[in-house]
């Protein structure tokens, strides 16, 4: 056996530079403020940050749609402001991750621009154009190449005026997807990768990585009733190229430098089979991936926005099979946040009467399974969705999108106003809360968008003073990672998984066991679990006064207890 790379016992820590810390007072976040908050990292003491992109960009996405691979927005900074924050961060004994986003570019990138000129331009096959579909002319509704659904709500193909072509772009209008059967443009991301590779970044998260093969037939989605559009997804995700297109990347990039850089591939749909494969060292393609499987347990039947309410046994059933799946091959990660998720203890926890409580119990649980966590900013100080009145707080393309289109197609504006309230993308990325000051201390102008008003007693300054916090929970969590290798390392095993409230799992490695016991309820639970557990071997809790004997555990409200022999 080998030894287990670095980063099976790091944690992650993504920064959205918009929301994080505004150095100039634009009201948008920037390098130089994270530079200046890295204080706030340390302490945490997370092993790595991954930046949101910070590239030129027109910002029709928040920079997931990139119109210079190699330039920093001016609105974030310069190259100077990015390598002095790589030199701090490397400073302070942690590594920077970049996001990597390559599915798409922005519709204002030269090679997009070039690739629009004229049907013989030599970057026109750099992305997918079409023509009408035979028998419609082009603008006619139904005219689309396939009938594939954007992500972010409509037809997945927009009509390019200069040629009287379709483009394909899964995600907004401004973002148009590559084309990687075309070798030129796998060549050109290479580059691309090995230059900030090159400049000292230690590694990517890859935005949508299981996008980048389509099938080149392009064939129309099943249409699900209503609608007109049809899914698509079996076409353009996990496509007949996926591996091999990683595998080349990993050569072309990565060979003879490996075990320096983590590398982590988004993966809307990715089941745990698929998800071995890409994880699999022998491989070599990705350290891990982000999968989804546990972020739409509570998603309706009509999709994300018409959630409801979370079944736990679904939860452990979920993540318990990744687990598994992905025990002797592969590499989990572990999130409840991005930015695109709701809060979690809004969504999973109770960000009222067991606001701290919720918050370090769900906490406690993530990050005692066996994987790479993921903190997401203000996660760790417990922020939680955003009390938005109306569509116009928002400012997300996705939920402005699915706003227009639901309310033309009929629906209810309030009903949903409340589905976006409840799994809006907004509600991670009002500006992080620093103190009980003017802006919470994100800006001194005018935050791009409003301040949660529950910065006020929600805030870091207030919490670093406090043992109790959510804050120093999650420090103690992060040290027992880098401090006992059965966290990192040791196998699992799920318990009690059809009590409705409570989250327990053991935890073995060599002669040590570990006992992860939550009560993610309101309501007192009792668990009752195999083995000598008592007080005399607790490790950690959110809760003051634990009462375990002999296997017997009594859990107050959203209790999470921690015991190891
Ligand atoms: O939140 C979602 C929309 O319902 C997700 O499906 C999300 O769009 C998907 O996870 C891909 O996300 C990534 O790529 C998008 C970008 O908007 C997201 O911010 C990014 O994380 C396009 O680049």
């Amino acid at each position: 056996a080998t030894e287990a790379p670095w980063w099976t016992s790091a944690v992650v820590y993504q920064v959205y530079p918009r929301s994080f810390a505004d150095s100039d007072g634009d009201g948008i976040g920037d390098l130089a403020g994270i530079t200046a908050r890295l204080d706030h990292l340390s302490r945490l003491g997370v092993d790595v940050v991954w930046l949101s992109p910070v590239y030129a960009s027109p910002q029709a996405d928040n920079g997931y749609d990139i119109s210079d691979y190699q330039a920093v927005d001016p609105v974030f900074g310069t190259l100077e402001d990015f390598d002095r924050l790589l030199a701090d961060v490397h400073a302070r004994g942690m590594k920077l991750i970049m996001d990597l986003v390559v599915n798409h570019t922005s519709d204002e990138h030269p090679w997009f621009v070039e690739s629009r000129s004229s049907e013989d331009n030599p970057k026109r096959d750099w992305y997918w154009w079409r023509p009408a579909r035979p028998g419609f002319r082009p603008g006619e509704p139904g005219a689309e190449p396939t009938n594939w659904e954007s992500f972010f709500s409509g037809p997945a193909w927009t009509l390019d005026e200069t040629t009287g072509e379709y483009y394909l772009r899964l995600f907004d209008r401004k973002q148009p997807d590559l084309n990687w059967e075309n070798p030129e443009v796998r060549q050109a991301v290479h580059a691309m990768m090995r230059w900030w590779l090159d400049r000292g970044v230690d590694g990517f998260r890859m935005d949508v990585i299981n996008l980048i093969s389509k099938d080149p037939a392009l064939p129309d989605g099943a249409t699900t009733g209503l609608g007109a559009l049809g899914d698509g997804f079996p076409h353009y995700a996990t496509g007949p190229r996926i591996h091999e297109f990683i595998q080349e990347m990993h050569r072309e990039v990565f060979e003879g430098r490996e075990g320096q850089f983590l590398t982590v591939g988004e993966m809307p749909g990715v089941t745990w089979e698929a998800a071995r494969r890409f994880t699999d060292p022998a491989r070599r393609e990705l350290d891990m991936v982000f999968q989804f499987e546990h972020v739409s347990l509570d998603h309706g039947p009509a999709g994300k926005f018409d959630p409801r309410p979370l079944d736990l046994r679904d939860l452990k059933a979920s993540l318990g099979h990744w687990q598994t799946a992905l025990a002797d091959v592969g590499w989990n990660s572990l999130y409840w946040n991005n930015h695109d998720q709701p809060r979690v203890v809004s969504r999973f926890g109770d960000d009222g009467k067991w606001w701290r409580e919720s918050a370090t119990a769900l906490a406690t649980v993530l990050h005692l399974h066996r994987g790479t966590p993921y903190v997401y900013q203000g996660e760790e100080l417990g922020m939680t969705n955003a009390p938005f009145e109306s569509v116009e707080d928002m400012r997300d393309v996705e939920s402005l999108n699915y706003h227009r289109m639901a309310v033309a197609a009929g629906h209810d504006p309030e009903e949903v106003l409340r589905g976006l309230r409840a799994m809006g993308r907004d509600n991670a990325r009002t500006p992080v809360q620093w103190d009980a000051g003017r802006h919470a201390g994100f800006t001194t102008g005018e935050p791009w968008m409003p301040v949660n008003p529950n910065h006020r007693w929600l805030n870091a300054e207030a919490q670093y003073d406090d043992p109790r916090s959510v804050f120093h929970h999650y420090r103690r969590l992060i040290r027992l990672r880098h401090e006992h290798p059965v966290v990192a390392l040791g196998d699992f095993h799920m318990l009690l998984p059809d009590d409705p409230h409570i989250y327990a799992y053991e935890r073995t490695l060599d002669g040590t066991r570990l006992l992860v016991v939550a009560n993610l309820s309101g309501e007192e639970q009792t668990a009752v679990v195999d083995g000598d557990w008592s007080t005399q071997h607790l490790v950690l809790s959110n809760v003051d006064k634990v009462r375990a004997d002999s296997g017997r555990i009594t859990l107050e409200p959203w209790a999470a207890h921690i015991f190891m022999h």
